[in-house]
């Protein structure tokens, strides 16, 4: 029997399926922090009060919004789900809460932002996740930070004041059911974040998890509420899967009775989560492609981020990045989805993904040609060019003796493969 209160590993294996089997999906920050430009956390680094943010809210009037587009360009991108932020850390919802006035029907937009979007993104065939800040910097009894060097708001905002933190979490709870009871069947849950005592129970989390388990039986949900997703027996509110940012685990994450737990490694096209009009610094397809191998090839998944301007137009650098990776997506995309990690070690000139009997080297370094594969003489029934299905040449050298390992290797040859030319790969 398992308690109440433990991840039952089996249901979440159960749960995930879809999930590791996808792969490959689209995080979209969008929020007001869209007009001053300077990414999500500009609030907080230059220290903005409520008031000075107003403006924002007053003029937030996102025109070009048409989540239908951003749902094309997922799906084009060989994406198979996309996660939303439906309230960021200032507190600003996209969604028509009942609980704030913050929010997008009462600015120039009119509507429920995240209605359309999920309605979009399902049209499209693809899973739809929220993602969910449980900071809030806008509501009043969220304490602040204290003395941080980036505090999470303005100290001025709450001189003097009692804060009743009950209230917040009564307020959280209610808006996290609003996002799991209104728009029909929702993927993922992706709330953000926890932080030195503010973690777990802090949030009434087993309380919220039940809850979002109730209302939203096959949810997926991140770890961010705290707890220990590695323990052999995690939190229930530790989540389905663990969420590195920016960085890619060297060797995947192992759960302390060497489990394989569940991982989406979530990144940034350039260096912000949220629209920054000025920063370019845009990672290439070729890093994004080798990236997403990289991840499956541990068993992760990655979550890749645009951040659409205030209008709603995500960035055309953004679009023509996800477009060059579809195109690779479209003849490669085998190699990914439903794949995982395979049981030999990385090899010298790339890395290799794997699907049942099938592997597929992702080659790097081809070096003068023959792909040496280690350990694989007579266990390589045929080899097939992934991009165009056209033969490969398997051999193993007659003087193979000669090799120090020639008995357990093979080579195979590239020499006449229509290859693409070495630096876009
Ligand atoms: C959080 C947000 O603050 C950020 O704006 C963005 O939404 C990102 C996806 O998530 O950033 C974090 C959260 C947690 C840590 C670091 C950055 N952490 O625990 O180290």
């Amino acid at each position: 029997m398992i308690p109440e209160e433990v991840t039952n590993l089996n249901d979440r294996d159960q749960r995930t399926k879809w999930f590791l089997e996808d792969r490959f999906g689209l995080f979209i920050h969008w929020g007001l922090y869209a007009i001053p430009a300077r990414g999500e956390w500009v609030r907080s680094f230059e220290k903005i009060s409520n008031q000075e943010y107003q403006p924002y809210f007053e003029e937030f009037n996102p025109t070009h919004y048409n989540p239908k587009d951003w749902a094309k360009v997922a799906k084009a991108a060989g994406q198979k789900y996309a996660v939303l932020t439906t309230k960021h850390h200032d507190g600003f919802c996209l969604f028509d809460s009942q609980l704030t006035d913050y929010k997008a029907t009462n600015t120039l937009a009119k509507r429920d932002l995240v209605k359309e979007y999920v309605e979009a993104f399902r049209e499209e065939g693809l899973k739809v996740g929220f993602y969910f800040s449980i900071i809030d910097w806008y509501h009043n009894d969220y304490p602040a930070f204290g003395d941080r060097q980036h505090p999470m708001r303005d100290q001025s905002d709450f001189k003097d004041k009692e804060i009743d933190f009950d209230k917040y979490l009564d307020y959280m709870h209610g808006q996290v059911k609003e996002l799991l009871t209104r728009y029909g069947k929702i993927d993922i849950m992706w709330f953000d974040f926890s932080y030195d005592d503010m973690t777990g129970e802090k949030w009434k989390a087993t309380e919220l998890v039940k809850m979002v388990r109730e209302l939203q039986p096959d949810i997926i949900i991140d770890n961010r509420l705290g707890g220990n997703i590695k323990s052999a027996q995690p939190e229930i509110y530790a989540g389905d899967f663990y969420s590195p940012e920016q960085i890619i685990p060297p060797q995947g994450i192992l759960n302390e009775v060497g489990e394989q737990v569940p991982w989406e490694a979530c990144i940034t096209l350039n260096d912000h989560w949220g629209y920054h009009a000025k920063d370019q610094n845009y990672k290439s397809a070729k890093q994004v492609i080798r990236t997403l191998v990289e991840c499956v090839s541990k068993n992760g998944n990655l979550l890749l981020n645009v951040g659409p301007d205030a209008k709603g137009i995500i960035p055309e650098e953004s679009i023509e990045i996800l477009a060059e990776v579809g195109k690779w997506m479209d003849r490669n995309g085998e190699s990914i989805y439903g794949c995982k990690a395979a049981d030999l070690p990385k090899p010298e000139w790339g890395r290799y993904t794997q699907k049942g009997n099938t592997l597929y080297a992702h080659v790097y370094d081809r070096g003068i040609g023959p792909i040496y594969f280690a350990g694989l003489k007579d266990r390589i029934k045929k080899a097939r060019l992934l991009a165009d299905g056209s033969e490969l040449h398997v051999f193993t050298p007659w003087m193979a003796a000669d090799y120090s390992d020639a008995e357990s290797g093979a080579f195979i040859t590239l020499s006449g493969a229509r290859l693409p030319d070495e630096k876009d790969t």
